[in-house]
């Protein structure tokens, strides 16, 4: 279902914020209910050990609680991306020229603005596809880009990324970039990281871009502080899964009686996030009809955050046909960002 108004048949006017904003939503309460989602919650719940998918962190709660991790001192990750992306986003702009900005997980759509600007300065048409699954937060953000950037066109899509993937509006603009910056792509497992590249291929035509940005491999304790900061963020941002849970499928979890746990698997080169149960206890889903029981310390395994090596991460894009063009690093080597082209489809 989409909403929105036509835009002005005047080009000479200037098109209000309704103008040139349109939201689509692929994941409706009703369509939820609907159809077998929350077959992933139930799938999750049912093993051994227990696992939740990622993406049930972002509620909009959720969302607002990754915002105040990316302020963190210990949260290297945003800061060190800014501070890449400032430095070369005129670059990406003139080597992509004209294109269509998607974004996946684009969230508060901060780091965004930094190409806006890059393409605005080029007088470059700005046309903005955000995708999230939080509709709250694609909202609000598009709002306040639109404020902000007067020739600004936002197409968003509420969704997971394979459903919005699939969903692309027709292009308007002669290229296209995708960008999945963050290292959103480190809750991937390698298995999953090689059907999503394999989507975004197949969303691409050749010659457009891909743009990707990859916390890389670093020692353990820095690793371990970003996620298990002093004010206890990061244990709020994975508690707060259970009360998305609560609200979406009529759960029962109590977050008293779950404790946040986070570590670096040195062999697997991955952050995992966890929750685990300080009791016995039993939880139901009313929604999802699922009664789900916890032994004291067993866990619910919630997130990993793969951290990449440079090389190995450029050599599998290759791949994919997706071929790095640029390759940018901080000072210290902490964070990349990769901007590929897709050079076939094959
Ligand atoms: C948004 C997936 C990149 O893995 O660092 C932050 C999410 N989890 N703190 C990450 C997260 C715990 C974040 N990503």
């Amino acid at each position: 279902m989409t909403v929105f108004k036509p835009a002005s048949s005047n080009p000479s006017f200037q098109n209000s914020i309704e103008d040139r904003l349109q939201i689509k939503r692929l994941l409706e309460p009703t369509l939820i209910i609907s159809t077998n989602a929350g077959s992933d919650v139930v799938k999750g719940l049912t093993q051994r050990p227990k696992t939740l998918p990622p993406r049930y962190f972002y509620d909009d709660r959720g969302s607002e609680l990754f915002e105040q991790i990316c302020e963190l001192p210990e949260y290297y990750l945003t800061r060190t991306e800014t501070k890449i992306l400032q430095s070369y986003a005129s670059e990406i702009a003139a080597i992509t020229g004209a294109c269509e900005i998607v974004e996946l997980g684009s969230g508060s759509s901060t780091k965004t603005r930094i190409l806006l600007d890059a393409y605005q300065k080029q007088g470059l048409p700005l046309h903005y596809l955000p995708i999230d699954v939080s509709a709250g937060m694609l909202e609000s953000s598009a709002l306040s880009l639109l404020a902000d950037y007067p020739s600004l066109q936002v197409y968003a899509l509420a969704g997971t990324y394979e459903l919005a993937l699939a969903e692309i509006e027709p292009k308007q603009l002669p290229n296209r970039m995708i960008c999945f910056i963050g290292s959103t792509l480190g809750n991937l497992n390698p298995q999953e990281c090689d059907v999503f590249l394999s989507q975004v291929k197949a969303a691409l035509q050749v010659g457009e871009y891909f743009l990707l940005g990859v916390d890389l491999q670093k020692p353990k304790h820095i690793l371990e502080a970003a996620y298990n900061d002093n004010q206890g963020v990061t244990a709020a941002f994975n508690l707060n899964m259970l009360e998305h849970l609560n609200w979406r499928y009529e759960g029962n979890f109590d977050t008293s009686q779950f404790a946040h746990w986070a570590f670096y698997n040195e062999l697997e080169h991955q952050i995992e996030m966890h929750l685990k149960s300080k009791r016995s206890q039993t939880v139901e889903l009313r929604t999802l009809k699922l009664n789900v029981h916890f032994e004291p310390g067993e866990t619910i395994h919630t997130e990993i955050s793969r951290k990449f090596d440079l090389n190995r991460i450029q050599q599998e894009l290759k791949t994919k046909g997706l071929v790095p063009q640029k390759v940018w690093t901080d000072e210290n080597q902490m964070f990349g960002l990769l901007l590929c082209q897709l050079q076939d489809k094959g």
